[in-house]
Order: C-alpha cells, then sequence, then structure tokens
C-alpha cells in the first residue's frame, strides 16, 4: 500500500469514512474475546479503536500489544456504533483497524496504569517515576500550563521593549551572598553556581536598559518545604531609567495580568481540571509591609517578633486581600534594611527599603524593587553590610560607568504554576526536580 500521512487523533474526525494512519501509544487494551479495543493516545488526544478476526495479521499484533507499546496504525474512521462518549473530542468515531506495526514494546513492568484519569500515588511515587508519570494526561497538561507561561512571560516582556538575554551559571563568587550556594569544581579552581542573575542583569540595564531572562537558578537550600527546590527557573527582569520602585510594580502587574488573562483563556480544559482560577483585578493590592503586620494581628491575632512575614502570614494576608479586594495578589512593599540584599535603595527614612514581595494565592511569587545606582553610595552600602568591596569589584565596575535609576524582579516560575492548579508541592510543576536528597531520575 502507498505511504499515507500520518493524521493526528483530535483531527480523525474530520476524516470521516476515509482510510487514515495514526501513530502513538497504547492507552488501553480490552480483549473481549471476539474483538479486540485498544486506546491509541498521541500528543493531541486518545481515540477508540477495534479490531476484528477478519483483519487476521493486525489482530493478531493486537494480542501482543500492552500498554505504552508504540504503534502505527492504519483503518477506516467510522462513526461509533451507540455515539458513545460524547463528552471526549475524538467520542463519536472510533478507528476500524485494517494494520497495526509496533514500532515498540514496553520492556519494563509498569508499577501502575497510567491511562487512569487519577493517579492515586504519593509525590514519591510521582518523582520516581517521572518518565511514566508525565504520559498521563492531567500531569502531561501542567507542563501545558507551564508552557503557557513561558510563551505569555516572554511576550508580554518583548511587548514592553525588554531584550531577552542568558546570562552565566558558572561565576567566580556567590552572587547572593549567604550560605545558599553551591560550589563546583571549575578546573582547578572552584566556582559557584548562580544563585540569581542579578549582577548581570544589572549589567545589561548598563548596555540596554531594559532585559529579561528565563533562566536556571540555584540554591543550596536545606529545605524540606513545598515552596523550595534547589534547582528552579527564574523569570527576571530589570529596568531603567524608573522614578520609582512603583514603576517596577506596575510593570510586574501587567506582566502578570497577561500571564492570568492567557492561561484562562488558552487553558481552560487544564485549569477545568484542576478547578484552578485566578482572581487578577485591574490593579493589585499594595500596602506596606508595616501595615500588613497590624491586619495580621488585628484581624487574625497573629503576632510577628521581627519587622517580616512568615508563610503563615503571607497565607493570611492574602486570604485578607482575597476579601477586601478579590485579588488573588497582593503587593508587600518596604522591606526593613535588615531583611533585604545589600544592593536595595534604602528609603528616604534610613529603616526601610524601596523593595517589595509579590504574594500570590498565600504564596511569595517574586522579590524586586529599586537599586543603589550610585558607584560610592553602593560600595559604602556593601562595607555597611559587613561585606568586602574587593571582592564585588567585577560588579562595582558596572557603577563607576554610568548608571541609570533601575529596578527590576526574580519571579519563580514553579511557584506560579503550582498555587495556580493548586498543587500540594512545587515540585508537582517541574519536569524533573532537584531537592535535598533528589538528583535523580
Ligand atoms: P529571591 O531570592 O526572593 O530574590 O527569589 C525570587 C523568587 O524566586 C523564587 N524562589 C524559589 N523558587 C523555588 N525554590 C526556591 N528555593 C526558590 N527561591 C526563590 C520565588 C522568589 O520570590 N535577586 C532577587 C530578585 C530581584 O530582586 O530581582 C532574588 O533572587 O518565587
Amino acid at each position: 500500500m502507498k505511504h499515507i500521512e500520518r493524521t493526528l487523533i483530535i483531527d480523525a474526525p474530520k476524516f470521516l469514512g476515509q482510510y487514515v494512519r495514526l501513530s502513538g501509544w497504547v492507552n488501553s487494551r480490552r480483549d473481549h474475546g471476539k474483538l479486540i479495543f485498544i486506546d491509541l493516545r498521541d500528543r493531541s488526544g486518545v481515540v477508540q479503536m477495534v479490531i476484528i478476526p477478519d483483519k487476521e495479521i493486525a489482530y493478531k499484533n493486537a494480542k501482543d500489544v500492552r500498554s505504552e507499546f508504540v504503534i502505527d496504525v492504519e483503518g477506516f474512521v467510522k462513526e461509533r456504533p451507540g455515539g458513545l462518549a460524547k463528552n471526549t473530542k475524538t467520542g463519536m468515531i472510533e478507528i476500524e483497524v485494517a494494520k497495526i506495526d509496533v514500532i515498540s514494546e514496553v520492556e519494563a513492568e509498569l508499577p501502575f496504569d497510567v491511562a487512569k484519569s487519577e493517579l492515586d500515588v504519593n509525590l514519591n511515587t510521582l518523582l520516581d517515576n517521572r518518565n511514566l508519570v508525565l504520559r498521563n494526561k492531567k500531569i502531561n497538561d501542567i507542563f501545558k500550563v507551564y508552557d503557557q507561561l513561558l510563551k505569555s512571560y516572554a511576550e508580554a516582556m518583548r511587548t514592553a521593549h525588554f531584550l531577552e538575554i542568558k546570562t552565566p551559571k558558572i561565576l567566580s563568587a556567590a552572587t547572593e551572598g549567604g550560605a545558599n550556594f553551591f560550589k563546583i569544581k571549575y578546573f582547578n579552581r572552584e566556582a559557584y553556581l548562580a544563585q540569581s542573575p542579578q549582577f548581570y542583569k544589572q549589567a545589561g540595564v548598563g548596555a540596554f536598559e531594559r532585559v529579561f531572562e528565563i533562566g536556571s537558578v540555584f540554591r543550596a537550600e536545606p529545605h524540606f518545604t513545598t515552596r523550595h527546590v534547589n534547582e528552579y527557573v527564574g523569570l527576571d527582569a530589570e529596568m531603567g531609567f524608573i522614578d520609582s520602585f512603583s514603576d517596577v510594580m506596575d510593570q510586574l502587574e501587567s506582566v502578570l495580568k497577561k500571564m492570568a488573562f492567557d492561561i484562562s483563556q488558552n487553558c481552560q480544559e487544564e485549569l477545568s481540571e484542576y478547578s484552578g482560577e485566578i482572581l487578577a483585578p485591574e490593579h493589585f493590592p499594595r500596602i506596606r509591609l508595616t501595615e500588613a503586620l497590624e491586619i495580621l494581628e488585628k484581624e487574625y491575632g497573629k503576632k510577628s517578633e521581627d519587622v517580616d512575614i512568615d508563610p503563615e502570614g503571607e497565607r493570611l494576608i492574602c486570604e485578607w486581600a482575597k476579601e477586601k479586594y478579590s485579588s488573588d495578589f497582593i503587593f508587600l512593599t518596604h522591606y526593613p534594611i535588615s531583611v533585604r540584599p545589600f544592593y536595595s535603595m534604602p528609603s528616604a527614612d534610613g529603616q526601610f527599603t524601596e523593595t517589595f514581595d509579590l504574594i500570590f494565592k498565600g504564596v511569595e511569587i517574586a522579590s524586586g524593587g529599586q537599586r543603589i545606582h550610585n558607584y560610592k553610595q553602593l560600595k559604602n552600602n556593601i562595607v555597611r553590610y559587613g561585606l568586602n568591596p574587593e571582592d564585588f569589584e567585577h560588579y562595582l565596575d558596572i557603577f563607576k560607568l554610568g548608571m541609570p535609576s533601575h529596578g527590576g524582579w526574580g519571579l519563580g516560575s514553579e511557584r506560579i504554576v503550582q498555587k495556580i492548579l493548586g498543587l500540594d508541592s512545587i515540585k508537582e510543576a517541574i519536569l524533573f526536580p532537584r531537592d535535598v536528597k533528589r538528583l535523580t531520575p
């Protein structure tokens, strides 16, 4: 027979009465003695196929195939008798198979049925069997939402004339300081994995005014939480010639509104599986951190020892914002100098900083603010933070060459997806997550 082109399963109904070729994975197989039914899955959907004994070779092959075998099939698109399964996109048809070729077999014992609509397994099983698990439709769909998120972010940034850059991830010094860096062997020297693109995106402002990056960030945080991993993908941005850090919040707000809009428009099916919804009002509420702490004490009886907010406080302040402003987002502004990095612009009062965190559905998804752009002020601040300016020689160089006022943010991509879909752990929103104990698969 003449070679015919592959048809995607989603398009099969358009070929009613015609002969087509489909390729994919065996989602399930039911042997009814005389008839064999195979549900075939490709990237576009699932379709029922029926194999009758008259087609001897196809029937023999169908007897041998098992779940997850990859097969190539030819057959006729027929109306499905009884019009069953009308709720699926291909439920009105079935394929009467004429020919089955096995492309590859399954050589392993399958630990569970990945075709089930809900995989009733724990997080470790989900992560240990990642290659199989990612084939489950509901889990596969997490990454369709993630894909839309990345696309919307890049589009929003380009529309606002930010240039996309990629910065080095192997550094001679730990960017953000602290203890949460990975030291690596770099030929005969020591090096560090980038804890953020902070210094390089600021350098980007010196050259391009507006830059953004979608890139890996490495944090040696020994945390066992639902919101931390040791490698995540940061959505960073930095913009020059700002009047204040409100400009940065305005820009971030407009990016998130576009991401929320695109996802609710283009990922309706995926959201419905997770009952995900996003409340993104015209203006996200913005309150000072100290005000938030007062609200927590007054409304929820929650006292804070320090001028900072803990995860429980973030959860409660989001509850408050949802009730008062119908918003899943809230900006907390003006963090004290003691909890912000040395490059943060101090406020006029000398106690607080021109910085913010953005909290979404109970979790911090972004940090940002205005940066110090004056060389002398920055150098003095490094000393004030008990750091050695010599360790920041190359970073300080940027500020000797003329720098505009500027600010930016770091936004965690996986936390957004986790929170939109209501996933218990951030790790479910990552293809192959890395945590304290996990370096495989
Ligand atoms: P920060 O350290 O707050 O700021 O990080 C910014 C955002 O990155 C995400 N994030 C994480 N996601 C998963 N696992 C982790 N371990 C993790 N750590 C952080 C969060 C967080 O809000 N240079 C500054 C940003 C800036 O000011 O531009 C920075 O890195 O969503």
